[in-house]
């Protein structure tokens, strides 16, 4: 009998590296095609298939009735670049270092789907939005990682909206694609992001009646015209998805494409995008492949989008990455059986996350918050509840970016100025005007004001995230729970804010690519300077005196 020497043994290390370095699996035929449809900002159930009588979503509504519909699907980030990433990569945002951040870099090691496609075989592409906002490039990527962009066709868009038509440069994209090559789309559109044109869901025919106001804002005539103007811009994302729907049935292939349609992160108002609130965090998810998924079903598994990640993974047969192995569970199984309501009774939990978002705050610091999701309960952990939520209120300088001359004067801005952890528009406007209302005043409070540590809901009688219970002694046992739930699963994964001997201050340290603010230094601050970390990249863009020593 061999016995394994130390050159046999070698020789099965180099096979099987070679082995799984290869992300094809042996059987690629038939392999299904891909098409993920990403909004930008949209919260569930801001969907026709869910009930929403305020907007139409036809090409939705159609994906939801030939597969599935998720009734509680959530994303791992509440902002554009970090859950792009979480997405591609399969991975929660605290594993992905500077891509884990708004606006920053994505590191190629971790390694994305359309990447990962790409190289087993797939044509891929992107249109819109793809990873985005940040810099790809200076990480050696020689695409953005949703893929070489197909942007070029347009057509006149609406104020607001962007001008690439995104159906056509679909349609472009698969008339290059190579023969018997199965294919992997990325549409990402920029609706519903703000800016939205005033009055256009008014201008379009859409009822301000229907609304539904999140009880996080204020029912008054301005917010219910700010929501009218975002569910137009869903609808304009939805026109698009059911141009790329019946291109695919026409060309024969919607029979053996997985459809994925969902939104990065939730709708861009006060208290809901950049939030691990329901509104910041639960999406609208459909998903169908005629040739693999029963029609008509809805599930209500909590399911976390980077389970889909690893449902592409398995769908396509392409081996997901080794060294940075993915952190969601696979969703073929609930898909392609019959079963509907909770088809897998473990899915009972999801986890979500969030470090800086903008510029919004003392040094650029972020403001990190993590939460679990139960059928139940939401609980947040807020690390550094010092610092303001949505953005100090306070900035040095006016501008939205003030200039360095503005910054060097030392002058304060406007009271309420410096909340840009939320997009500006209508809805900040009417909260701001009304910040001494005696009974709109506490709107504003509820999206800028300090919160404590600690945060929880019961999303059966307070989805919109307003009664915290964290303090409540009949909801003490379940806030323990939660908490254990949460640290537990932070501890597994190795998040740096709960393993790491710097408590995560590593994320501070990911340049933010796009302009920054500045602003007094708080109280905290002073009274603790080892709460701030050393930033030498913020240090490096600081306004000065020309010619003066940095
Ligand atoms: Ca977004």
């Amino acid at each position: 009998m061999l016995k394994p020497t130390r050159d046999t043994l070698s020789v099965f290390f180099v096979l099987g590296f070679v082995v799984a370095s290869q992300p094809v699996l042996a059987d690629t035929r038939n392999r299904p095609n891909v098409l993920v449809a990403i909004s930008d900002d949209q919260s569930y159930p801001h969907a026709s298939a869910y009930g929403y009588e305020a907007l139409h979503t036809p090409a939705f509504d159609r994906v939801a009735k030939m597969g599935v519909l998720f009734q509680n699907a959530f994303t791992p980030a509440p902002g554009c670049s970090p859950m792009r990433a979480a997405f591609l990569t399969g991975r929660h945002v605290w594993q992905i270092e500077h891509a884990g951040t708004h606006a920053s870099t994505f590191p190629a090691k971790y390694e994305g789907f359309q990447e990962r496609l790409g190289t087993a075989g797939y044509f891929v592409g992107f249109t819109g939005k793809g990873w985005a906002p940040g810099n790809w490039k200076d990480t050696g990527r020689a695409t953005n990682p949703a893929g070489p962009e197909f942007s070029k066709l347009t057509l006149r868009a609406p104020e607001g909206i962007r001008s690439t038509d995104y159906a056509a440069n679909f349609a472009e994209f698969l008339r290059q694609r190579p023969k018997g090559k199965p294919f992997s789309f990325w549409y990402g559109a920029s609706e519903p992001h703000r800016k939205f044109k005033k009055g256009i869901g008014r201008e379009h025919g859409l009822d301000p009646a229907k609304i539904v106001v999140p009880g996080f804002l204020p029912d008054t005539p301005e917010i219910r015209d700010d929501i009218l103007d975002y569910c137009y811009e869903v609808e304009w994302f939805d026109e698009h998805l059911g141009r790329m729907l019946n291109l695919l049935e026409e060309q024969g292939e919607l029979d053996n494409t997985i459809v994925i349609v969902t939104s990065d992160n939730g709708m861009a108002f006060p208290r809901a995008k950049a939030n691990v609130y329901e509104y910041g965090i639960h999406m609208p998810l459909a998903v169908a492949w005629p040739a693999r998924v029963p029609a008509g079903r809805t599930i209500d598994d909590l399911v976390d989008l980077i389970d889909l990640t690893a449902t592409l993974y398995e769908a396509t047969g392409v081996r997901p990455p080794r060294r940075y192995p993915l952190s969601g569970r696979s969703l073929l199984g609930a898909l392609t059986s019959s079963a509907r309501g909770i088809v897998d009774s473990s899915r009972d939990a999801v986890f979500s996350g969030r470090e800086r978002h903008s510029s919004s705050r003392f040094m650029t610091l972020g403001y990190p918050q993590r939460a679990v999701r139960t059928r139940d309960y939401l609980y947040i952990y807020n690390l550094r509840p010092e610092r303001w939520p949505a953005g100090a209120p306070r900035k040095l300088g006016s501008a939205n970016y003030p200039t360095p001359e503005a910054v060097l004067t030392g002058e304060l801005g406007l009271e309420h100025g410096g909340y840009h952890d939320i997009d500006a528009c209508p809805t900040l406007s009417f909260l701001i005007d009304n910040a001494a209302d005696s009974t709109l005043g506490r709107f504003l409070r509820l999206a800028v004001g300090i919160r404590p540590a600690e945060e929880l809901y019961d999303i059966r009688v307070d989805p919109a995230c307003i009664n915290n219970l964290a303090g409540a002694p009949e909801h003490s046992k379940a806030k323990q729970r939660l908490r254990s739930r949460l640290i537990t699963h932070l501890t597994k994964t190795g998040d740096p804010r709960v393993v790491a001997s710097d408590s995560g201050d590593i994320f501070e340290t990911y340049p933010r690519y796009s302009k920054l603010r500045w602003f007094p230094t708080p109280a905290w601050a002073k009274g603790n300077p080892k709460r701030v970390p050393l930033l030498p990249w913020v240090e490096k863009r600081r306004p000065r005196i020309d010619g003066a020593p940095r």
